[in-house]
């Protein structure tokens, strides 16, 4: 079988080529990539919320506190930035969608989700991708609290897409009957971004 020179440093760094997707590279530091400025917050997270609505029975908002009360799972994943860089093994630890939206009772009509983060960043994916494992609103990475660059105090890991849908900063899901394109996709990013067909961009 052909192996390409990204394909071999895989295989040579241990792991099994097969888990790179096509026309990514293995990197083992992790990047930090997003459009703006990394937001600041108080220490103590005070005035903090996180939002759930749209198409829910009960709409919520969670303090800092409330939603770390809730059980956390935690989740190995490969992230694959579609600026070509893959990461193995990330671990994330975090509240698991599926949590969420039974105390939020989310609607049959909730097809779609929208990620609602600070200065109006946003992404969009069909609901279903964040009711899969592995799917969460993550609080920690590698076992530490998110570090300010990677999306404290709470990001969206979407497991399956490229890492651009998985929003840091995390404000609010926004649950939708019909889709509506995130940040990225306006700029002409793939609404789908699946890294396994390699859909980067809608053109
Ligand atoms: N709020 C916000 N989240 C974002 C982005 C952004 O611009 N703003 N960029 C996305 C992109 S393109 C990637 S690759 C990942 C990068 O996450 P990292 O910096 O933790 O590696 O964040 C995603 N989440
Ligand atoms: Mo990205």
């Amino acid at each position: 079988m052909f192996r390409g020179k990204a394909e071999r440093k895989v295989q040579e760094a241990g792991y099994d080529p097969a888990r790179l997707p096509p026309g990514q590279y293995l990197t083992e530091k992790w990047p930090v990539l997003h459009a703006g400025d990394v937001p600041s917050y108080p220490a103590d997270l005070g005035g903090w919320d996180f939002r759930v609505y749209g198409e829910v029975d009960s709409p919520l908002t969670l303090t800092w506190d409330e939603l770390n009360a809730l059980p956390k799972q935690t989740a190995v994943e490969d992230i694959h930035c579609v600026t070509r860089w893959s990461r193995f093994d990330a671990e994330f630890t975090g509240v698991p969608w599926s949590a969420i939206r039974e105390l939020a009772g989310q609607r049959p009509s909730a097809r779609y989700a929208i990620a609602h983060a600070e200065a109006g960043f946003t992404a969009n994916v069909p609901a279903s991708f964040l009711d899969a494992e592995g799917a969460l609103l993550v609080t920690h990475a590698d076992g530490e609290p998110l570090a300010p660059e990677h999306g404290w105090p709470l990001r969206l890991v979407v497991p399956g897409k490229y890492f651009w849908k998985s929003a840091k900063w995390l404000r609010a899901i926004e649950l939708r009957a019909t889709d509506e394109p995130g940040f990225w996709e306006r700029y002409g990013y793939s609404n789908d971004a699946d890294p396994w067909r390699e859909e980067r961009y809608a053109f």
